[in-house]
């Protein structure tokens, strides 16, 4: 399986002398039937680069060099001093941050290793920056987490909102499948793309809305409001598997279409004509990603979204459902594992007693061992560390010194504490700068395990060669480390399958129940989605088919939500809004795709887009460089001056980091504010100014 994106593409891979020599798709998995995008192809040049970190390194002092030493040193040195933080101030004052792009047997183990031997629900991971909202949204409304739909159901829907995903250039093999059906049956599908900029997704669109940033739930309440209007909804279903109506309907109620208008910027006419493709499609699919997660109000935005698929009654059947796309490859085997500081594995909450006893019997340890109250969430570890109250963080397969919103505060924290152990392939990062003690892991495909994909699906990925130098497993060192810190017994791990077969049956019984599978299974029968609750038992395609949702009272909540304005509006200093997000050929904080040839000459560097009014305002020309400044910050990049963007709004990437140079890096203008309630922060908008520069500073 590809170690990019959520889609989840399965891979061929040739091995010639013991490296990876070439990547092509596996026309025998379920996810891509063959197909796959440039970055996988051109995986093969950046797996074995001069930058591979090969050696663990330890700084005895702050300001001293790194200094090779052996693993046992490195992590007997690393145990010291957890220890002696635990002793000093307790376990919460150490934090772990990790990553949806670790296998599922690493993430079982990390988490364990936290809770278990720390003692600490400070677990916690990048999926807070990406797919907590999704989650937090489905636990609300359906009462689990758990993306009800599936790839087959793309090729039977009528209808596709595709909100708040660049879904050409993030999720491009999904994006194809879509495309295809559109393509067969042209007049019998709708495409609606809801973006305020124009992207290649929208190139399919028979409907782009380009909406002010942060306003879906105004569009989406807007939406719902003229089909209630219109009598399209299912009241058969809402009665008979919804609670909420009424309160719902209050809100909804207040949102006519000329009052969407006015909120979203678009005119009533495109909302009244997207809400009638929708409610007349005989089966009506939402794909989102981080247009809709990351901001303030991303749990609504996710709730705004079920309500337009349960009052429709537009789920659990072929082609229907609300579809969340998964950004890394892994963290839905994140979610599963109990990858965000408030869970347990097997989609369990730290919160509930039960779930916490059932968790302590299968790990072993004794009764009351698992700590009670939810853990710290990303910002709040970093937060935690840049105020003291946090002494120690051990980072994984994850580079928060670029990918973080408001990057001095988590240099700053970096700086300040006592303890920052960083377990990475690559050598400098942002982040490895930082490092007390670096360690060295293997990456893809230097060790083996499994990732579930963004519809459920789990698929088996081999080891195919050595990891370089003295580079190991993320799962093997946090083992070593474990008896290094006198906790053997719950750690006797000979193999990631073991590791495996442990979680999974600390699934059973739950909705993501997959106590059917283990690594020989996946080997024998291919890729399946969760559930799987028995050896034989095929997989499911679909959730919620019986219609019935795991809630106390089996249904499903129709949550009453409002607009709300984005956390740092507009003013006369600081007249646009940034929003922030993805190129085509390049993955997150470079540390990989910008060392292949062909993709760092595709998209060598940061491109700004702005809005042709905008850019006459500020006095702007196509190709000029500009600085663009918010509260926070400064950043300058090249501007591409287009219509493709709605006017008020500019675009940068935030692949760049400050390694690339101080200031390319889109985190140096974000803002730290977050959703309450998935602690998710708004890195779709923030507000800026722009001013040509004459030169790009050096
Ligand atoms: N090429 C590539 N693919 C990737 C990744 C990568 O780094 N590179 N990363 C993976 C990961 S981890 C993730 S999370 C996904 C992310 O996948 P996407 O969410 O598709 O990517 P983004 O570019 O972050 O944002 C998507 C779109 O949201 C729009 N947007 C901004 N604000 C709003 C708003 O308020 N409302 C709406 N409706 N839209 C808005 C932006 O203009 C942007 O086009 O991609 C995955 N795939
Ligand atoms: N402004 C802005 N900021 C954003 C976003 C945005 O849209 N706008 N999107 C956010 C989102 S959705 C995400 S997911 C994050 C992603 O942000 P990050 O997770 O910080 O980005 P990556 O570059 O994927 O970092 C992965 C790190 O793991 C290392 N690595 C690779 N393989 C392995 C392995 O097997 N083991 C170990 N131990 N390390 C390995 C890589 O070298 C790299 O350093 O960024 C977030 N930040
Ligand atoms: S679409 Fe995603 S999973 Fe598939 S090949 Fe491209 S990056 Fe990999
Ligand atoms: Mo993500």
């Amino acid at each position: 399986m590809c170690p990019y994106c959520g889609v989840g593409c399965g891979l061929l891979v040739q091995v010639r002398d013991g490296r990876v020599a070439k990547v092509k798709g596996d026309p025998a998995h379920p996810a891509n039937f063959g197909d796959v995008c440039a970055k996988a192809v051109h995986l093969p040049p950046i797996l074995r680069t001069a930058d591979r970190l090969v050696h663990p390194q330890l700084r005895h002092r702050r300001g001293g060099a790194l200094e090779r030493v052996p693993w046992e040193l490195a992590l007997r040195f690393t145990a010291d001093r957890v220890r002696e933080i635990v002793m000093a101030h307790g376990p919460d004052a150490v934090a772990f941050y990790a990553s949806g792009q670790l296998l599922t047997e690493e993430y079982y183990v990390a988490a364990k290793l936290a809770r278990a031997v720390v003692g600490t629900n400070n677990f916690d991971t990048n999926s807070r920056l990406c797919m907590a909202s999704a989650a937090a949204g489905y636990w609300r409304s359906l009462g689990s987490d758990g993306p009800p739909a599936a790839y087959a159901d793309l090729d039977v829907a009528n209808c596709f909102l595709l909100i708040g995903t660049n879904t050409a250039d993030c999720h491009p093999i999904t994006f194809k499948r879509i495309r295809k059906r559109k393509l067969q049956s042209p007049d019998a599908v709708t495409v609606i793309v809801v973006d305020p900029r124009w992207t290649e997704t929208a190139d399919i669109a028979d409907l782009h809305m380009p909406l002010q940033p942060g306003s879906d739930i105004a569009l989406l309440n807007a939406m719902l409001h003229v089909l209630w209007r219109e009598g399209l909804l299912d009241a058969n279903f809402v009665a008979k598997h919804t609670s909420g109506w009424a309160q719902m309907r209050a809100v909804i109620e207040r949102y006519p279409p000329e009052r969407g208008a006015a909120l979203t910027g678009l005119s009533p006419e495109i909302i009244v004509t997207a809400a009638l493709r929708f409610g007349r499609a005989r089966a009506a699919m939402s794909l989102w990603s981080m247009g809709i997660n990351q901001s303030h109000v991303g749990t609504d935005k996710n709730a705004a979204i079920i309500n337009l698929h349960l009052a429709t009654g537009q789920i659990g059947r072929p082609g229907a459902g609300p579809f969340s796309l998964t950004g890394q490859p892994n963290a839905m085997g994140g979610r599963e594992t109990g990858g965000l500081a408030h869970l347990l594995p097997g989609y369990r909450l730290v919160a509930d007693a039960a779930a916490r006893a059932v968790v302590e019997r299968h790990w072993a340890i004794p009764a009351g061992r698992l700590p009670a109250t939810p853990g710290r969430s990303a910002l709040e570890i970093f937060e935690g560390l840049a105020s003291g109250a946090v002494r120690a963080v051990w980072i994984m397969c994850t580079n928060p010194a670029a990918s973080m919103p408001d990057l001095d505060l988590v240099e700053k924290a970096l700086r300040q504490a006592d303890l920052v152990v960083v377990q990475d392939a690559y050598h400098p990062t942002e982040t490895t700068r930082f490092a007390d003690v670096l360690l060295p892991a293997a990456q893809w495909p230097e060790k083996d395990g499994v990732m579930t994909n963004s519809e459920r699906r789990l698929t088996y990925l081999p080891k195919l060669v050595e990891p370089p130098g003295e580079a190991l497993p993320d799962t093997v060192i946090l083992t070593r480390f474990a008896h290094e810190m006198g906790v053997k017994e719950p750690f006797q791990f000979a193999s990631a399958a073991e590791v495996f077969d442990e979680l999974a049956a600390l699934t059973a019984g739950t909705v993501c129940d997959y106590s059917g599978l283990s690594h020989d299974r996946l080997r024998r029968d291919g890729p399946l989605q969760w559930p799987v609750p028995a050896p034989d038992h095929p997989g499911t395609e679909r959730l919620y088919q019986d219609r019935r949702f795991p809630t106390p009272d089996g249904r499903a909540r129709l949550v009453a939500v409002e607009h709300d304005e984005p956390l740092e509006p507009v003013d006369a200093s600081f007249p646009l809004t940034l929003t922030t997000g993805r190129v085509r050929d390049h993955w997150h904080t470079l540390t990989r795709t910008i060392k292949s040839p062909a993709l760092r000459s595709r998209t060598p560097e940061p491109i700004l887009e702005v809005n042709l009014r905008d850019a006459q305002r500020a006095g702007i020309q196509d190709g000029d460089f500009v600085e663009i400044t918010s509260r926070r910050g400064k950043a300058v990049a090249q501007c591409l001056v287009s219509a493709a963007i709605r006017e008020g709004t500019c675009f940068l990437p935030f692949h760049w980091g400050r390694q690339s140079g101080f200031y390319k890096s889109a985190n140096n203008l974000t803002l730290s504010g977050r959703d309450p309630i998935s602690q998710q922060p708004e890195l779709k908008a923030c507000a800026v100014r722009l001013r040509r520069v004459a030169e790009p500073p050096a």
